[in-house]
C-alpha cells in the first residue's frame, strides 16, 4: 500500500479507535501517522507471516502511547484482522491503549516513556557484533527527551558507533499538558544530538518524500536522529496543536462528525473508509459554548487557589 493512503487509513483508525473506546492520545496519534506509513510501506523489512523473522528489521515504538498508530499498520499489513481493531482499550483486549508485545509485529511493550531508546540500542548493539544487516529504528516523543534514560541510550549508541540505529523524534513541540519549551526546554534540539556525535536530520516530519530519503540513508559510523517536525493532532483542523486533545477522545456528536468529514475531504481516491463509506450524512457542528479554540494547556489554565 502507497504510505500516503496509509497513513489516511492510521488517521481513520485512530478517530474511530479512541471514539468507540473512550481512548485517549488522538493528537499523538495524528502526529506520528505520517512517520508510521513511510516507515511500514516504503522502509521496514518485515514478514507478517513470520513475525519473529530473525533477519528483520526491529521497530521500537517508544511513545507507546500512540500505540493505535502501530496497530493500524500491523492490521492494515495483515498481521492480524482489521476488525480486531475494535476492541482496543476493551477489558481483555490484545490491543491494549498503550503497545502490547502481546500482539505478533511488536518487539517491546512500551508506554512507559524513556525506556525504548536504551532497549533500541542494546539490540543494535547485538546486531552489529552479529554482523547482521537489519536495522533498529526507534520512534520518541519529544516530551519523552525529558527522560533521563533517554540520554544515557544516546551516549551509549554513539560510544558504540550503532550506525545500524535510526532514532525518529515526533517534534510536535508539545506534552501532555503543555509545550515542550514550557515544561523543559529542548532547543536547540539538533546542536545537542550533534555534539552528542549522531547524524542529525531536520525535516517536515508529515513530508513523506523527505521522510523516506533520510530513512534510507547509508550506514557511515554513527547513530542517526530525524528530528521530524510534525503537528500534534495534524489532519483534524480543531485538533492541529490544541492540547485538549492529547487526553480527550472525539465524542459523539460534532466531535466525531467534523473529524471523519475533515478526513473525507483529504481522502486518497482509492481509499476505502470501512466505518463510515459515504462520510457523514448531516454532520453536527460545534456550537459557541464548545470553545473550540480554547487554549487549555497548563500554563493558561492554571489558577493559584
Ligand atoms: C514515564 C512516564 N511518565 C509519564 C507518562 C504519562 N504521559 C503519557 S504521554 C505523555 C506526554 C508525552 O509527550 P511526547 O513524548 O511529546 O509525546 P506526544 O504525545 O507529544 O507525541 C506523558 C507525560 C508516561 N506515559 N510515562
Ligand atoms: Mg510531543
Amino acid at each position: 500500500m502507497k504510505s500516503k493512503e496509509l497513513a489516511w487509513k492510521i488517521r481513520r483508525h485512530g478517530i474511530e479507535m479512541t471514539h468507540l473506546s473512550g481512548g485517549s492520545h488522538i493528537g499523538a496519534i495524528l502526529s506520528v501517522a505520517d512517520i508510521v506509513a513511510v516507515l511500514y510501506s516504503d522502509i521496514l523489512k518485515f514478514d507478517n507471516k513470520n513475525p519473529k523473522w530473525r533477519d528483520r528489521d526491529r521497530i521500537i515504538f517508544s511513545k507507546g502511547h500512540a500505540g493505535a498508530a502501530i496497530y493500524a499498520a500491523l492490521a492494515e499489513n495483515n498481521f492480524f484482522e482489521v476488525e480486531e481493531l475494535k476492541t482496543h482499550y476493551q477489558d481483555g483486549s490484545r490491543l491494549s491503549g498503550h503497545v502490547s508485545h502481546y500482539l505478533p509485529g511488536i518487539d517491546l511493550s512500551t508506554g512507559s516513556l524513556g525506556h525504548g531508546l536504551s532497549v533500541a540500542s542494546g539490540m543494535a548493539y547485538v546486531g552489529k557484533k552479529d554482523k547482521k544487516d537489519y536495522k533498529i529504528f526507534c520512534i520518541l516523543g519529544d516530551g519523552e527527551l525529558n527522560e533521563g534514560s533517554v540520554w544515557e541510550a544516546i551516549m551509549f549508541a554513539n560510544h558504540y558507533s550503532l550506525d545500524n540505529l535510526v532514532a525518529i523524534v515526533d517534534r510536535n513541540k508539545m506534552q501532555s499538558l503543555d509545550f515542550c519549551e514550557k515544561t523543559i526546554k529542548l532547543d536547540p534540539l539538533k546542536e545537542k544530538f550533534k555534539n552528542f556525535g549522531w547524524n542529525v536530520y531536520d525535516i517536515d516530519g508529515h513530508n513523506h518524500e523527505e521522510l523516506e530519503k533520510v530513512m534510507k540513508l547509508q550506514r557511515n559510523g554513527k547513530p542517526t536522529i530525524i528530528i521530524a517536525n510534525t503537528i500534534k493532532g495534524k489532519g483534524i483542523s480543531f485538533m492541529e496543536n490544541n492540547i485538549l486533545w492529547h487526553y480527550r477522545f472525539p465524542h459523539k456528536g460534532w466531535e466525531y462528525d467534523q473529524a471523519v468529514t475533515e478526513l473525507h475531504k483529504i481522502k486518497p481516491e482509492n481509499v476505502i473508509d470501512i466505518y463510515t463509506p459515504n462520510g457523514i450524512e448531516n454532520p453536527k457542528y460545534p456550537t459557541e459554548k464548545d470553545e473550540v479554540n480554547k487554549d487549555c494547556t497548563l500554563s493558561a489554565t492554571w489558577k493559584k487557589i
